[in-house]
Protein backbone atom coordinates (compact mmCIF):
# COMPACT_ATOMS: atom_id res chain seq x y z
CA UNK A 1 0.00 0.00 0.00
CA UNK A 2 2.69 2.50 0.75
CA UNK A 3 4.30 1.33 -2.23
CA UNK A 4 1.59 2.38 -4.29
CA UNK A 5 0.88 5.66 -2.67
CA UNK A 6 4.67 6.77 -2.85
CA UNK A 7 4.45 5.66 -6.69
CA UNK A 8 1.20 7.89 -7.22
CA UNK A 9 3.40 10.92 -5.10
CA UNK A 10 6.27 10.06 -7.70
CA UNK A 11 3.40 9.95 -11.02
CA UNK A 12 1.77 13.26 -9.52
CA UNK A 13 5.39 14.81 -9.15
CA UNK A 14 6.61 14.01 -12.54
CA UNK A 15 2.78 15.23 -14.21
CA UNK A 16 2.50 18.18 -12.48
CA UNK A 17 6.08 19.45 -13.22
CA UNK A 18 5.37 19.40 -16.67
CA UNK A 19 1.90 20.76 -16.70
CA UNK A 20 0.88 24.19 -15.93
CA UNK A 21 -2.73 22.94 -15.57
CA UNK A 22 -2.46 20.75 -13.18
CA UNK A 23 -4.26 20.77 -9.98
CA UNK A 24 -3.19 20.60 -6.78
CA UNK A 25 -5.74 17.84 -5.21
CA UNK A 26 -3.69 14.67 -6.62
CA UNK A 27 -6.37 14.11 -9.61
CA UNK A 28 -3.94 14.38 -12.69
CA UNK A 29 -7.79 15.61 -14.26
CA UNK A 30 -9.31 18.58 -16.20
CA UNK A 31 -12.32 19.40 -14.81
CA UNK A 32 -15.43 18.02 -16.42
CA UNK A 33 -16.61 21.65 -17.17
CA UNK A 34 -13.93 22.92 -19.07
CA UNK A 35 -13.66 21.80 -23.00
CA UNK A 36 -10.07 22.67 -24.14
CA UNK A 37 -9.78 21.65 -27.79
CA UNK A 38 -6.36 20.93 -28.73
CA UNK A 39 -5.07 19.21 -31.99
CA UNK A 40 -2.12 16.54 -31.63
CA UNK A 41 -0.43 14.74 -34.95
CA UNK A 42 -3.06 12.74 -36.77
CA UNK A 43 -5.69 13.76 -34.74
CA UNK A 44 -8.52 16.69 -35.45
CA UNK A 45 -9.80 18.54 -32.31
CA UNK A 46 -9.78 16.46 -29.51
CA UNK A 47 -11.13 17.38 -25.95
CA UNK A 48 -8.08 17.59 -23.57
CA UNK A 49 -8.03 15.96 -20.31
CA UNK A 50 -4.38 15.51 -19.77
CA UNK A 51 -1.20 16.34 -21.54
CA UNK A 52 1.76 14.22 -20.30
CA UNK A 53 0.29 11.28 -21.08
CA UNK A 54 -1.91 12.50 -23.67
CA UNK A 55 -5.48 11.57 -22.57
CA UNK A 56 -7.71 13.02 -25.48
CA UNK A 57 -11.64 12.54 -25.54
CA UNK A 58 -13.66 12.68 -28.88
CA UNK A 59 -16.42 15.26 -29.55
CA UNK A 60 -20.30 13.91 -28.59
CA UNK A 61 -21.00 15.16 -32.07
CA UNK A 62 -18.15 12.70 -33.89
CA UNK A 63 -20.90 10.04 -33.09
CA UNK A 64 -23.10 10.49 -35.01
CA UNK A 65 -20.86 8.44 -37.59
CA UNK A 66 -21.02 4.34 -37.16
CA UNK A 67 -17.80 4.09 -37.79
CA UNK A 68 -15.39 6.75 -35.28
CA UNK A 69 -13.19 8.69 -38.07
CA UNK A 70 -9.22 7.43 -36.74
CA UNK A 71 -8.79 11.28 -36.75
CA UNK A 72 -11.04 11.55 -34.17
CA UNK A 73 -10.62 8.48 -32.11
CA UNK A 74 -10.20 8.89 -27.98
CA UNK A 75 -6.09 8.52 -26.64
CA UNK A 76 -5.90 6.99 -23.07
CA UNK A 77 -2.04 6.39 -22.45
CA UNK A 78 -0.80 5.71 -18.97
CA UNK A 79 2.80 6.23 -18.91
CA UNK A 80 4.51 9.49 -19.98
CA UNK A 81 7.06 7.73 -22.13
CA UNK A 82 4.86 7.07 -25.14
CA UNK A 83 6.06 6.37 -28.75
CA UNK A 84 6.36 9.08 -30.86
CA UNK A 85 8.22 7.37 -34.08
CA UNK A 86 9.52 3.70 -34.94
CA UNK A 87 11.02 1.93 -36.88
CA UNK A 88 8.55 -0.74 -39.15
CA UNK A 89 11.13 -2.30 -40.51
CA UNK A 90 13.10 -3.45 -37.62
CA UNK A 91 10.04 -3.42 -35.81
CA UNK A 92 9.51 -6.83 -34.19
CA UNK A 93 6.58 -8.35 -32.12
CA UNK A 94 7.91 -10.92 -29.62
CA UNK A 95 6.27 -14.09 -28.66
CA UNK A 96 7.61 -15.98 -25.65
CA UNK A 97 7.12 -18.07 -22.43
CA UNK A 98 5.50 -20.83 -22.59
CA UNK A 99 5.97 -22.03 -26.02
CA UNK A 100 7.59 -24.37 -28.35
CA UNK A 101 9.23 -21.58 -30.96
CA UNK A 102 9.48 -18.25 -29.54
CA UNK A 103 8.71 -16.03 -32.44
CA UNK A 104 9.59 -12.90 -33.68
CA UNK A 105 7.49 -11.29 -36.09
CA UNK A 106 8.06 -8.36 -38.72
CA UNK A 107 4.96 -6.70 -39.85
CA UNK A 108 5.40 -8.27 -43.55
CA UNK A 109 5.27 -11.48 -41.61
CA UNK A 110 2.00 -10.84 -39.76
CA UNK A 111 1.07 -9.99 -43.43
CA UNK A 112 2.04 -12.20 -45.31
CA UNK A 113 2.61 -15.62 -42.74
CA UNK A 114 -1.52 -15.37 -41.50
CA UNK A 115 -5.01 -15.49 -42.87
CA UNK A 116 -6.19 -11.82 -42.61
CA UNK A 117 -9.38 -11.41 -39.87
CA UNK A 118 -11.29 -8.35 -39.55
CA UNK A 119 -14.08 -7.19 -36.85
CA UNK A 120 -16.04 -4.18 -36.21
CA UNK A 121 -15.97 -3.52 -32.55
CA UNK A 122 -16.07 -1.18 -30.35
CA UNK A 123 -13.53 -0.04 -28.19
CA UNK A 124 -14.66 1.41 -24.57
CA UNK A 125 -12.47 2.72 -22.04
CA UNK A 126 -13.84 1.23 -18.52
CA UNK A 127 -13.79 4.60 -17.02
CA UNK A 128 -16.01 6.36 -19.86
CA UNK A 129 -18.39 8.72 -18.34
CA UNK A 130 -16.66 8.12 -15.43
CA UNK A 131 -17.36 12.24 -14.70
CA UNK A 132 -21.23 11.50 -14.46
CA UNK A 133 -20.34 9.76 -11.16
CA UNK A 134 -22.35 10.82 -8.23
CA UNK A 135 -20.45 10.86 -5.56
CA UNK A 136 -18.14 12.29 -7.71
CA UNK A 137 -14.31 9.85 -7.64
CA UNK A 138 -11.35 9.82 -9.06
CA UNK A 139 -9.90 9.45 -12.14
CA UNK A 140 -9.45 10.82 -15.12
CA UNK A 141 -13.10 12.91 -15.48
CA UNK A 142 -14.19 11.56 -18.80
CA UNK A 143 -17.82 12.31 -20.90
CA UNK A 144 -19.01 9.95 -22.91
CA UNK A 145 -15.73 10.53 -25.63
CA UNK A 146 -13.54 7.54 -23.98
CA UNK A 147 -14.93 4.98 -26.60
CA UNK A 148 -14.88 4.81 -30.31
CA UNK A 149 -16.45 2.23 -33.12
CA UNK A 150 -13.31 1.01 -35.65
CA UNK A 151 -13.54 -1.95 -38.25
CA UNK A 152 -10.19 -3.44 -37.03
CA UNK A 153 -7.91 -5.91 -39.41
CA UNK A 154 -5.34 -8.09 -38.25
CA UNK A 155 -4.20 -11.52 -37.53
CA UNK A 156 -5.69 -13.85 -34.86
CA UNK A 157 -4.04 -14.44 -31.82
CA UNK A 158 -5.03 -17.88 -31.39
CA UNK A 159 -3.11 -18.21 -35.14
CA UNK A 160 0.25 -16.71 -33.91
CA UNK A 161 0.24 -18.54 -30.53
CA UNK A 162 -0.65 -21.39 -32.62
CA UNK A 163 2.67 -21.27 -34.73
CA UNK A 164 4.38 -20.47 -31.74
CA UNK A 165 2.92 -23.60 -29.99
CA UNK A 166 1.76 -22.98 -27.06
CA UNK A 167 3.18 -25.75 -24.14
CA UNK A 168 0.80 -27.82 -22.00
CA UNK A 169 0.23 -26.53 -18.62
CA UNK A 170 0.04 -22.52 -19.71
CA UNK A 171 -3.54 -20.84 -17.91
CA UNK A 172 -2.60 -17.11 -18.96
CA UNK A 173 -0.70 -15.21 -21.52
CA UNK A 174 0.34 -11.48 -21.11
CA UNK A 175 0.76 -8.19 -23.30
CA UNK A 176 3.07 -5.46 -23.15
CA UNK A 177 3.76 -2.11 -25.57
CA UNK A 178 6.39 0.22 -26.10
CA UNK A 179 5.06 2.35 -23.96
CA UNK A 180 7.40 3.44 -20.25
CA UNK A 181 7.33 4.88 -17.36
CA UNK A 182 9.41 7.92 -16.53
CA UNK A 183 11.26 6.55 -13.46
CA UNK A 184 12.58 2.65 -13.53
CA UNK A 185 9.95 1.38 -10.87
CA UNK A 186 7.02 2.94 -12.71
CA UNK A 187 5.15 -0.67 -13.27
CA UNK A 188 5.05 -1.69 -17.01
CA UNK A 189 1.54 -1.35 -18.61
CA UNK A 190 1.14 -5.50 -19.13
CA UNK A 191 -2.07 -7.11 -19.14
CA UNK A 192 -2.58 -10.63 -18.77
CA UNK A 193 -5.86 -12.86 -20.13
CA UNK A 194 -6.63 -16.62 -19.64
CA UNK A 195 -4.87 -19.21 -21.99
CA UNK A 196 -8.73 -19.77 -22.85
CA UNK A 197 -9.77 -16.52 -24.09
CA UNK A 198 -6.37 -15.57 -25.69
CA UNK A 199 -7.52 -19.00 -28.20
CA UNK A 200 -11.12 -18.24 -28.43
CA UNK A 201 -10.34 -16.80 -32.23
CA UNK A 202 -12.26 -13.33 -31.36
CA UNK A 203 -9.10 -11.64 -29.42
CA UNK A 204 -6.95 -10.24 -32.54
CA UNK A 205 -3.59 -8.37 -32.76
CA UNK A 206 -4.60 -5.69 -35.40
CA UNK A 207 -2.70 -4.12 -37.92
CA UNK A 208 -5.09 -1.72 -39.37
CA UNK A 209 -8.02 0.70 -38.05
CA UNK A 210 -10.65 1.70 -40.47
CA UNK A 211 -8.67 0.59 -43.05
CA UNK A 212 -5.67 2.12 -42.39
CA UNK A 213 -2.87 2.18 -40.26
CA UNK A 214 -3.36 2.32 -36.31
CA UNK A 215 -2.22 6.21 -35.77
CA UNK A 216 0.37 6.34 -33.40
CA UNK A 217 -1.36 7.88 -30.89
CA UNK A 218 -4.01 5.04 -30.84
CA UNK A 219 -0.67 2.42 -30.35
CA UNK A 220 1.05 2.10 -34.04
CA UNK A 221 1.85 -0.45 -35.30
CA UNK A 222 0.20 -2.99 -32.92
CA UNK A 223 -2.72 -3.17 -30.94
CA UNK A 224 -4.74 -5.97 -29.10
CA UNK A 225 -8.14 -5.83 -30.05
CA UNK A 226 -10.28 -7.70 -27.16
CA UNK A 227 -14.15 -7.61 -28.45
CA UNK A 228 -16.35 -6.90 -25.90
CA UNK A 229 -13.68 -6.01 -23.50
CA UNK A 230 -12.65 -3.19 -21.96
CA UNK A 231 -10.57 -1.21 -23.97
CA UNK A 232 -7.68 -1.70 -20.93
CA UNK A 233 -6.78 -4.84 -22.37
CA UNK A 234 -6.31 -3.43 -25.97
CA UNK A 235 -2.48 -3.00 -25.27
CA UNK A 236 -1.47 -0.74 -27.66
CA UNK A 237 2.35 -0.51 -29.50
CA UNK A 238 2.02 -3.95 -28.67
CA UNK A 239 5.78 -5.95 -28.82
CA UNK A 240 5.40 -8.91 -26.64
CA UNK A 241 3.33 -11.13 -25.79
CA UNK A 242 4.28 -13.81 -23.14
CA UNK A 243 2.98 -17.27 -22.38
CA UNK A 244 2.59 -17.98 -18.72
CA UNK A 245 2.31 -21.07 -16.34
CA UNK A 246 1.36 -18.86 -13.61
CA UNK A 247 -1.10 -16.55 -12.24
CA UNK A 248 -0.06 -13.15 -13.62
CA UNK A 249 0.65 -10.77 -10.56
CA UNK A 250 1.43 -6.98 -12.23
CA UNK A 251 0.33 -3.79 -11.12
CA UNK A 252 -2.16 -3.22 -13.79
CA UNK A 253 -4.05 -6.54 -12.95
CA UNK A 254 -3.57 -7.02 -9.17
CA UNK A 255 -4.32 -3.50 -7.99
CA UNK A 256 -5.52 -0.93 -10.66
CA UNK A 257 -8.54 -1.67 -12.62
CA UNK A 258 -10.14 -4.03 -10.59
CA UNK A 259 -14.29 -4.00 -9.64
CA UNK A 260 -16.13 -5.67 -6.85
CA UNK A 261 -15.95 -9.70 -7.39
CA UNK A 262 -19.69 -9.13 -6.96
CA UNK A 263 -20.64 -6.97 -10.18
CA UNK A 264 -19.55 -3.70 -11.14
CA UNK A 265 -21.44 -2.13 -7.83
CA UNK A 266 -21.36 -0.79 -4.71
CA UNK A 267 -22.17 1.52 -2.04
CA UNK A 268 -19.85 4.09 -1.45
CA UNK A 269 -20.61 3.55 2.32
CA UNK A 270 -19.70 -0.02 2.46
CA UNK A 271 -17.35 -0.86 -0.27
CA UNK A 272 -16.86 -4.54 -1.43
CA UNK A 273 -13.85 -6.45 0.13
CA UNK A 274 -13.43 -8.70 -2.37
CA UNK A 275 -12.23 -6.94 -6.17
CA UNK A 276 -11.61 -8.89 -9.70
CA UNK A 277 -10.07 -7.27 -12.37
CA UNK A 278 -12.48 -5.64 -15.00
CA UNK A 279 -13.80 -7.65 -17.80
CA UNK A 280 -16.35 -7.60 -20.06
CA UNK A 281 -18.39 -4.38 -21.43
CA UNK A 282 -21.43 -3.63 -19.38
CA UNK A 283 -25.00 -3.11 -20.30
CA UNK A 284 -25.61 0.98 -21.88
CA UNK A 285 -27.29 3.60 -23.87
CA UNK A 286 -26.36 7.00 -24.16
CA UNK A 287 -27.87 10.29 -25.65
CA UNK A 288 -26.40 11.87 -29.28
CA UNK A 289 -29.04 13.98 -30.14
CA UNK A 290 -30.82 16.19 -29.86
CA UNK A 291 -27.95 18.56 -29.28
CA UNK A 292 -29.59 20.72 -26.51
CA UNK A 293 -27.38 23.65 -26.77
CA UNK A 294 -29.71 24.13 -30.14
CA UNK A 295 -33.89 25.18 -29.40
CA UNK A 296 -36.21 22.18 -30.30
CA UNK A 297 -38.99 23.45 -31.78
CA UNK A 298 -42.70 22.55 -30.80
CA UNK A 299 -44.95 20.55 -33.93
CA UNK A 300 -41.47 19.94 -35.59
CA UNK A 301 -40.06 16.55 -35.91
CA UNK A 302 -37.09 16.17 -33.73
CA UNK A 303 -34.54 13.30 -33.93
CA UNK A 304 -33.61 11.51 -30.80
CA UNK A 305 -30.85 9.72 -31.32
CA UNK A 306 -27.96 7.44 -29.36
CA UNK A 307 -26.04 4.67 -29.65
CA UNK A 308 -26.20 1.49 -27.18
CA UNK A 309 -23.77 -1.09 -26.37
CA UNK A 310 -22.53 -3.99 -24.14
CA UNK A 311 -20.46 -7.05 -24.08
CA UNK A 312 -21.59 -9.06 -27.40
CA UNK A 313 -24.58 -10.31 -26.23
CA UNK A 314 -26.61 -8.26 -28.52
CA UNK A 315 -29.01 -5.10 -27.76
CA UNK A 316 -32.62 -6.95 -27.91
CA UNK A 317 -34.77 -2.96 -27.42
CA UNK A 318 -33.71 0.32 -26.96
CA UNK A 319 -36.81 2.56 -24.80
CA UNK A 320 -37.29 6.23 -24.45
CA UNK A 321 -38.75 8.07 -21.84
CA UNK A 322 -40.06 11.69 -22.00
CA UNK A 323 -41.54 11.70 -18.56
CA UNK A 324 -38.77 10.97 -16.82
CA UNK A 325 -39.14 7.04 -16.34
CA UNK A 326 -42.99 7.19 -15.98
CA UNK A 327 -43.86 5.05 -19.20
CA UNK A 328 -41.30 4.01 -21.90
CA UNK A 329 -41.95 4.31 -25.82
CA UNK A 330 -39.81 1.44 -28.37
CA UNK A 331 -37.25 3.17 -30.54
CA UNK A 332 -35.74 2.00 -34.01
CA UNK A 333 -32.81 -0.06 -33.84
CA UNK A 334 -30.09 0.57 -37.23
CA UNK A 335 -28.96 -2.56 -38.77
CA UNK A 336 -26.39 -4.56 -36.74
CA UNK A 337 -22.83 -3.49 -37.89
CA UNK A 338 -21.69 -6.73 -35.95
CA UNK A 339 -21.82 -8.26 -32.74
CA UNK A 340 -19.25 -6.41 -31.17
CA UNK A 341 -20.08 -3.01 -32.66
CA UNK A 342 -22.04 -0.34 -30.84
CA UNK A 343 -25.80 0.07 -31.95
CA UNK A 344 -27.88 2.75 -33.17
CA UNK A 345 -31.09 3.40 -31.76
CA UNK A 346 -33.18 6.50 -33.29
CA UNK A 347 -36.98 8.08 -32.56
CA UNK A 348 -39.01 10.23 -34.62
CA UNK A 349 -40.51 12.91 -32.54
CA UNK A 350 -42.79 15.45 -32.46
CA UNK A 351 -43.47 17.58 -29.21
CA UNK A 352 -46.98 18.72 -29.29
CA UNK A 353 -46.33 21.27 -25.92
CA UNK A 354 -43.87 23.58 -24.93
CA UNK A 355 -41.93 23.39 -22.05
CA UNK A 356 -38.83 20.88 -20.64
CA UNK A 357 -39.19 17.19 -21.04
CA UNK A 358 -36.83 15.02 -18.66
CA UNK A 359 -35.37 12.24 -20.99
CA UNK A 360 -34.92 9.04 -20.74
CA UNK A 361 -32.78 6.15 -22.05
CA UNK A 362 -32.66 2.55 -21.67
CA UNK A 363 -31.34 -0.49 -22.90
CA UNK A 364 -32.47 -4.56 -22.45
CA UNK A 365 -29.96 -7.12 -24.05
CA UNK A 366 -30.57 -10.97 -25.67
CA UNK A 367 -30.51 -12.35 -22.19
CA UNK A 368 -33.63 -10.06 -20.91
CA UNK A 369 -31.12 -7.52 -18.80
CA UNK A 370 -32.44 -4.37 -18.51
CA UNK A 371 -30.66 -1.17 -18.14
CA UNK A 372 -31.42 0.32 -13.97
CA UNK A 373 -31.06 3.18 -12.15
CA UNK A 374 -28.72 3.23 -9.86
CA UNK A 375 -25.14 2.27 -10.13
CA UNK A 376 -21.59 2.69 -8.61
CA UNK A 377 -18.42 1.75 -7.91
CA UNK A 378 -15.20 3.47 -6.18
CA UNK A 379 -13.20 3.51 -9.32
CA UNK A 380 -15.92 4.74 -11.52
CA UNK A 381 -16.03 1.96 -14.18
CA UNK A 382 -18.32 0.58 -16.10
CA UNK A 383 -20.84 2.71 -16.27
CA UNK A 384 -24.36 1.15 -17.06
CA UNK A 385 -27.19 3.30 -15.29
CA UNK A 386 -30.08 4.97 -17.16
CA UNK A 387 -29.02 8.46 -18.82
CA UNK A 388 -31.13 11.57 -18.22
CA UNK A 389 -31.16 13.90 -20.93
CA UNK A 390 -33.22 17.49 -20.05
CA UNK A 391 -34.69 19.07 -23.56
CA UNK A 392 -36.54 22.66 -23.62
CA UNK A 393 -39.13 22.62 -26.50
CA UNK A 394 -39.66 26.06 -27.53
N1 LIG B 1 0.61 0.10 -24.23
C1 LIG B 1 -0.51 0.60 -23.70
N2 LIG B 1 -1.69 0.13 -24.15
C2 LIG B 1 -2.85 0.61 -23.64
C3 LIG B 1 -2.85 1.59 -22.61
C4 LIG B 1 -1.60 2.07 -22.16
O1 LIG B 1 -1.51 2.92 -21.28
N3 LIG B 1 -0.44 1.55 -22.74
N4 LIG B 1 -4.05 2.04 -22.11
C5 LIG B 1 -5.21 1.16 -22.25
C6 LIG B 1 -6.48 1.82 -21.96
S1 LIG B 1 -6.91 1.94 -20.32
C7 LIG B 1 -7.34 2.22 -22.93
S2 LIG B 1 -8.85 2.90 -22.55
C8 LIG B 1 -7.01 2.06 -24.36
C9 LIG B 1 -7.13 3.35 -25.11
O2 LIG B 1 -6.87 3.11 -26.46
P1 LIG B 1 -6.75 4.33 -27.47
O3 LIG B 1 -5.81 5.32 -26.85
O4 LIG B 1 -6.26 3.77 -28.74
O5 LIG B 1 -8.13 4.88 -27.60
O6 LIG B 1 -5.68 1.59 -24.55
C10 LIG B 1 -5.28 0.58 -23.66
N5 LIG B 1 -4.00 0.10 -24.11
MO1 LIG C 1 -9.03 2.88 -20.17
Amino acid sequence: MLKNTIFYAVIIFVVCATLPSCGNNGNITTPASSQQLVKYPEKKEMILLTDRPPQLETPLKIFREDFTPNEYFFVRWHLSQILTKIDVDTFRLYIGGSVDKPLALSMNDLKTKFTPDSVVALAICAGNSRSTFDPKVPGSQWRNGAMGNAKWKGVKLKDILAMAGVKNGSIEVTFQGLDRGALPDVPAFIKSLDISHAIDGDVMVAYEMNGQPIPMLNGYPLKLVVPGWYATYWVGSLARINVLTDTFKGFWMKTAYRVPSTGVNESPDSLAKNTIPISTINLHSIFVEPDTSEPVTINKECIVEGLAFDDGTGIKKVELSFDNGKTWQNTNLNTELGKYSWRRWKYEWTPKTKGTYHLCVRATDNNGHIQTDKQWNRSGYARGFIEHLDVNVN
